[in-house]
């Protein structure tokens, strides 16, 4: 079976041109002119790109007393349906639970999948199994990334010593560290002077992680890191302090990623603020909405190139599940959805703004992260001998988001109403057409979990200042005798 995708230009995070595309057996055999397959896709007026890689995305996830209401099946359809042609998400342990065991869970889940994935692992607990288990997920399961939440205090959160004992293990061990920063400690203390004041509701949610929170944490990590060795990852960065941290970093050559998400790009705070509950609720996340400056800053740094990647960090509950905080905003389930509209939103803001171009968003929402995860080129390129992860882009296509039409399995949207142009017009996951013109033709089951090796990467920065500061004993003479 061949499938060609003719008359289109093939955009990629370096280049455009005209070219048709030949897929067999699900990979790029051929980019050229006059290709010839069993099936054609018309792609006339618009861009072949690499689908898009959401890098940060909770299915199915356990989390505050319930569970994030799209799964495998229904997130990777909303996903294909928005352009994304592979996701990876979070893998839990439970406290004092092994690694693998809780990979084993996620396997379980990831069955459905309709489009190919692959796994981080958080690191939740800290023990002399965590370390021994560490070196198996990263050899023979192919997992390269560990998250550490620095806030869900009494919950998810690791504290410094911990921090930096998994940092340097993962240094060993060449995988990648990841943090969600926010200092939870200031955050639990924060809420619940707010509930004792009274203020219950959505909004002081925002007001519970200011984005000083965020700024402390985010420099914490990337200082600990820099002792551990360790490059470094920040997912959902939402503030101008974070971000100042992670410029800083980079400017001084550390190897430090931020991750923006396409909700904190497009929406702000104001939304906490709207008069009825249920819509103020829905957006509750961490880190929260912010203002115009912070969103300035985050665009500011995918333009300038000091943040990298645009992922949304779906993790969708349904309005019944944001009633369980109705009188303590501190029990509302934490998270939006968002896998289907990131690639629509960011063109829209993006590219159909004049911020970004067309191959920078290609860097953003998929090459980028395929190359700091280490899967690169088998996704995020289109180049012969690369997954046929595809996505056939009209930049003329256009709708209103609206929760009637989409995929996902919550009954609302955060995007709601919002107005976009530029969609997919066919999608591809492996050569097979998931999405075509607007008709869902997905496969249960038929994605793939993704190995990913270590990385060679070295932390630069660090190298350097081991050489400088190598612990050495200095002789001396005329040491002092001591007792009396
Ligand atoms: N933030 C959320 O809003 N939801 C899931 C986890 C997280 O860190
Ligand atoms: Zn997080
Ligand atoms: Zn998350
Ligand atoms: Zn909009």
């Amino acid at each position: 079976m061949s499938t060609v995708i003719k008359n289109g230009t093939v955009v990629t995070a370096d280049l455009s041109y005209e070219a048709d595309v030949l897929i067999e057996n699900g990979v790029i055999t051929e980019i050229g002119p006059n290709l010839k397959g069993n099936e054609t896709l018309d792609a006339t007026g618009c861009y072949i790109m690499p689908g898009g890689i959401d890098p940060h995305v909770h299915l199915e996830m356990p989390f505050m007393g319930t569970y994030s209401s799209d799964d495998f099946e229904s997130g990777t359809r909303a996903g294909l349906a928005g352009g994304t042609t592979m996701v990876v998400d979070f893998c839990l342990p439970n406290q004092g639970e092994s690694l693998l065991d809780a990979i084993k869970r996620w396997d379980n889940k990831s069955t459905r999948a309709n489009c190919d994935y692959s796994f981080h692992m958080a690191v939740t607990w800290w023990g002399e199994q965590v370390f021994n288990d560490m070196q198996t997920v990263v050899q023979q399961r192919g997992i390269n990334t560990f998250k550490h939440f620095l806030a869900y205090k009494g919950a998810l959160m690791v504290n410094d010593d911990e921090l930096f004992s998994s940092f340097k293990r993962l240094s060993e061990l060449g995988a990648t560290a990841m943090v969600h920063a926010e200092n939870g400690d200031v955050v639990a203390e924060m809420t619940a002077k707010l509930l004792a004041e009274g203020n219950t509701g959505p909004e002081a949610h925002a007001y519970s992680r200011p984005s000083q929170v965020e700024g402390e944490a985010t420099n914490r990590a990337i200082m600990i890191a820099d002792m551990a060795g360790v490059p470094l990852y920040v997912v959902h960065v939402s503030c101008e302090e974070a971000h100042e941290a992670i410029r800083r970093a980079r400017q001084n050559g550390k190897r430090v990623w931020g991750e923006p998400l396409i909700q904190h790009l497009t929406l702000d705070e104001s939304e906490y603020f709207h008069p009825d509950w249920d819509h103020a609720a829905r957006r509750v996340m961490s880190p929260p909405f912010r203002n115009k400056k912070h969103q300035d800053s985050l665009w500011a740094g995918l333009m300038s190139g000091s943040l990298s990647v645009v992922a949304t960090d779906h993790c969708a509950f349904t309005t019944e599940q944001k009633r369980f905080g109705v009188g303590d905003f501190s029990q509302i389930p934490n998270g939006t959805g968002g896998l289907e509209d990131r690639m629509p939103m960011l063109w829209t803001h993006g590219v159909g703004t004049g911020r970004i171009t067309p191959n920078e968003f290609v860097a953003m929402t998929s090459t980028n992260i395929a190359k700091i995860l280490n899967c690169y080129p088998k996704k995020g390129a289109v180049l012969v001998g690369a997954d046929a992860d595809l996505v056939v882009w009209d930049p003329e296509k256009s709708k209103t988001i609206s929760a009637d039409s989409q995929q996902s399995a919550i009954d609302y949207n955060v995007f709601e109403g919002h107005e976009v142009k530029g969609m997919p017009r066919f999608t591809l996951t492996r050569g097979q057409v998931a999405i075509s013109d607007g008709e869902v033709k997905t496969q249960e089951g038929h994605g793939k979990f993704v190995e990913r090796a270590p990385n060679a990467t070295v932390n630069r920065a660090l190298s350097q200042w081991k050489e400088l500061t190598a612990p050495r004993p200095v002789e001396r003479s005329g040491i002092p005798a001591t007792g009396v």
